[in-house]
């Protein structure tokens, strides 16, 4: 049985502050139609894929704020943005898009959907759970802010697990299983969404794949030059950006090993206002933690590889056999304490 999907990471470059959120869904949908041209059935776009990325500024202005967010119940419905899910629908498509979104009761989330080509509609939402930076801007006029606590809430919905139709031909179904078959390996693939930050966190991979996830997606923003947040000293602009791709390409390929999974990760990039660097780096890995594909620049680019889940099977079955290895026994501080406690002093 064919478990094979030509699947691709659709990295945006520059969004400027002053970009027309439709324009930019314009851009969306060329590479969509890139993908369509490359038998592409999974297209993943970036973290607020739709705006610049506004969590670096401090914006006192809500009609400005009001902006950068999506307001609706249904993001497919949103006047600037159907375009682009009635181009993966036609397109056959599905897509994974990252966006703010302002839910009815006033909260804000940074939230990704995963809209289904087969079933047209949104069939999967996750909203980011790590949300880094700080509430208040640095006092110095020079850093670069991550004021996403400010912005956003953590995410209400945990880690969940989905299978998506129509990718693989053949896959197993519960209306056609006899009793006692093993199914293992054999439905519907099954896919997890992170978002930027949480990347960088094991436990969320290690859900996701408790759930026998085959493939995590996430989208990011990830600043060239974060000294206020990262390093223990500054560094020269080119050494803190080749240090923040090394850590980005670092936990995806070790967490997509460790989780025998694929991993497709997307980047919001190149230098937004001329002012704000945001690394490249968009790839494709596999479950062995090697790198399938990766983009080359840091512009409006699609990576693509064609990867067969089957191959999550054999560190699924060998050294990630978390039924036969794992010993939860040991692991209670895990959900029980947030922060480090040190042994006492000698
Ligand atoms: N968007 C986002 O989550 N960016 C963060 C920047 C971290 S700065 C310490 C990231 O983890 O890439």
């Amino acid at each position: 049985m064919s478990r094979q999907i030509t699947v691709a990471a659709a990295q945006v470059g520059a969004v400027h502050r002053d970009a027309e959120k439709k324009d930019t869904v314009q851009r969306l949908i060329r590479l969509l139609q890139k993908a369509a041209g490359k038998e592409v059935k999974l297209v993943v776009f970036p973290e607020c894929t739709l705006t610049t990325f506004f969590p670096r500024h401090f914006i006192e202005s809500q009609e400005e704020l009001d902006k950068y967010f999506e307001h609706g119940e249904d993001i497919t419905q949103s006047q600037d943005v159907k375009p682009l899910f009635d181009e993966a629908r036609s397109q056959g498509i599905d897509i994974v898009l990252g966006y703010a979104e302002r839910a009815p009761d006033g909260k804000g989330w940074n939230t990704s959907v995963y809209f289904s080509a087969t079933e047209g509609k949104v069939i999967s939402k996750y909203r980011k759970v790590h949300l880094p930076g700080t509430k208040e801007p640095f006092a110095d006029p020079a850093a670069t802010n991550q004021l996403e606590k400010r912005y956003f809430t953590p995410g209400n919905i945990g880690f969940p697990a989905f299978r998506a139709p129509g990718l693989v031909p053949d896959a197993v179904k519960k209306s056609s299983v006899n009793e006692g078959d093993s199914t293992v390996g054999k439905g519907d693939p099954i896919f997890g969404m992170l978002i930027c930050n949480d990347r960088r966190w094991p436990e969320a991979w290690r859900i996701y794949t408790l759930q026998g996830a085959e493939l995590i997606m996430f989208g990011f923003n990830t600043g060239a030059n974060m000294s206020h947040l990262w390093g223990s000293k500054p560094m020269p602009p080119d050494k803190a950006e080749a240090e923040a791709l090394f850590h980005s390409k670092l936990v995806q390929q070790a967490n997509s090993y460790m989780n025998a999974c694929f991993s497709i990760s997307s980047a919001r990039c190149g230098l937004d206002d001329g002012k704000y660097g945001l690394i490249g780096g968009s790839a494709i890995c596999s479950p062995e933690g090697h790198i399938l594909a990766e983009a080359k620049t840091k512009e409006d680019e699609l990576v693509v590889a064609r990867i067969d889940l089957n191959e999550c099977r054999q560190g699924k079955e060998k050294t990630f056999d978390y039924a036969r290895h794992r010993r939860i026994e040991t692991y209670g501080l895990i959900d029980k304490q947030t922060g480090v406690v040190e042994p006492d002093l000698l």
